[in-house]
């Protein structure tokens, strides 16, 4: 498998799209490689040159059909893409990179999938494995390729994966040992025609798993609730539910006061207070119970998952307190990608708000963030494409319009006071005026830590 003999195609040559070809060079494997928009390509093209695979335009994909059985997508490629279109029809079958990980992984398979809270949760996962002295590996979505995790993971290691919905549109066989499906609100509706089809990819985490898996999900979400029931589909039996509703005698992890407990048996065994956990809010209280979960599944002993729950600090850009002055805290939370997570970030902090929010729009409704941020913030400030469609909902807080994040920050630089938070949440993805979330949440830590220091009108 995947070999000299073979020949495979890689579309779209970003992080996904190189590591694969990287991989299936090392195995002697002939790769060719399709970018839609190979002008762009500056160091890969480079590095697909020193590992010998030719890049290849648009009319050379039929030929190259002819000798390829197979492709690999980047998650980036939507199944409608052109390419993947004219190799279908040529009789190549595509699959995603994450399936790819997965038939050369020797190492058995936590995948962690959800709207929202999927690098937090796999990241904890990581983090509570090697608590317990078990070895693993992380990666997926949450950055690094995940196959280049799974060709370097021992037999004896697992592998914790963070899968987006991208990634599950292109699986064949993909079963991991454990799922954890954490939530399922409205994202990326500028790729899924409606919220059924968006989750039908999400559900296809436990779509090849066996009666001997575990799955994971979260009881209060009605995306995941619905499974319990069936809904059509079948989990496997063992299913492990988490929620905050302790009266449901179904869960396995739930909160009692501030307490996260687990339920084994007949006994009630406290794992964590709310409050000493570092990662803030109740989205995160979801997040730590289905980590926990998930490592249990893995062996982890009861002690280490108490420990790794205590001592996992935030990822960056996630909710993350990026500086303080004069009274005033900045928190960076631009990985708050879609209302949902931006309205749970509201939700968690406990003081007054000047949020700062906007940016490109996935199609989706921002009813809800807006009533949340219309009951929360003091003073909204919009940035990016989405900025109007967003202010037209808020009511009661001042609402600011700035042209860039610099001016937006400068606005809520004037308007802070001491005791106040000024909140990046944007609700929004970054591309419109950024690289990436990470670039949006640097360029916001910088600003607040040179501007928040000098130019704040004094208390
Ligand atoms: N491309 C095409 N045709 C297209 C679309 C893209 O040729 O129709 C080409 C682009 O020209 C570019 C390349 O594909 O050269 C980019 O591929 P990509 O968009 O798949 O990006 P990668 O750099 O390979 O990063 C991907 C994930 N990107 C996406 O899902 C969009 C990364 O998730 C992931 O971390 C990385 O693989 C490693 O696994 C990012 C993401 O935004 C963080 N994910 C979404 C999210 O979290 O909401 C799902
Ligand atoms: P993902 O990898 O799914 O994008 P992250 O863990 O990176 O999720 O968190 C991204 C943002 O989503 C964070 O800034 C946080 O505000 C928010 N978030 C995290 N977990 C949840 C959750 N379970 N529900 C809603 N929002 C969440």
């Amino acid at each position: 498998m995947y070999d000299k003999h073979d020949s495979v195609i890689v579309i779209g040559i970003g992080r996904s799209g190189l590591a694969t070809a990287q991989v299936l060079r090392k195995r002697g494997v002939a790769v060719v490689a399709y970018d839609d928009k190979p002008q762009a390509l500056s160091g890969a093209r480079q590095a697909l040159k020193k590992i010998g695979v030719p890049l290849i335009g648009a009319a050379e994909l039929e030929a190259a059909a002819k000798a390829a059985k197979k492709a690999i997508i980047s998650p980036g490629v939507p199944q409608t893409n052109r390419a993947v279109r004219v190799l279908q029809d040529a009789g190549v079958v595509v699959i995603s990179e994450i399936e790819l990980a997965s038939e050369l992984a020797a190492s058995p398979i936590i995948a962690v999938t959800g709207s929202k809270g999927k690098s937090t949760t796999t990241a904890l996962i990581g983090h509570i494995l090697t608590t317990a002295g078990i070895l693993n590996r992380v990666g997926g979505n949450i950055g690094n390729p995940l196959v280049l995790e799974t060709v370097a993971a021992p037999a004896d290691a697992w592998v914790v994966a963070e899968v987006s919905s991208f990634q599950l549109e292109g699986i064949v066989t993909f079963a991991p040992r454990v799922s954890v499906l954490l939530n399922i609100s409205p994202d990326h509706l500028d790729r899924y025609p409606s919220m059924e089809e968006y989750a039908e990819a999400k559900y296809r985490i436990f779509a090849n798993q066996t009666k001997k898996d575990f799955f994971v999900g979260n009881a209060d979400d009605p995306f995941c609730a619905a499974l319990r029931s069936g809904a059509g589909r079948s989990i496997p039996p063992k299913a492990l539910w988490f929620g905050m509703e302790p009266t449901d005698r179904g869960l396995a992890m739930t909160l009692l006061g501030d307490a996260i407990v687990l339920r084994e048996k007949r006994r009630e065994v406290p794992i964590a207070h709310v409050q000493d956990l570092r990662i803030r809010g109740r989205h995160n209280v979801a997040n730590a119970m289905a980590a926990a979960l998930a490592s249990l599944c893995a062996g982890a002993d009861l002690e280490a998952v108490r420990s790794g729950l205590l001592t996992f600090d935030p990822l960056p850009h996630r909710l993350t307190i990026v500086h303080r002055a004069r009274g005033v805290t900045w928190i960076d939370d631009s990985k708050a990608t879609n209302p949902a997570s931006a309205a749970a970030a509201l939700d968690a902090v406990d003081a007054p708000v000047i949020l700062i929010a906007g940016g490109k729009g996935k199609k989706t409704d921002f009813s809800h963030f807006a009533d949340v941020a219309s009951k929360k913030a003091k003073r909204v400030i919009l940035i990016g494409e989405s900025a109007q469609e967003i202010g037209d909902l808020i009511s009661g807080p001042a609402v600011c319009y700035a042209r860039d994040l610099e001016t937006a920050v400068a606005d809520a630089v004037a308007a802070a006071r001491p005791g106040d938070v000024v909140l990046l949440s944007p609700a929004c993805a970054s591309f419109d005026m950024f690289e990436s979330a990470e670039q949006r949440g640097e360029r916001f830590t910088a600003l607040a830590r040179t501007s928040g220091d000098h130019d704040m009108a004094a208390p």
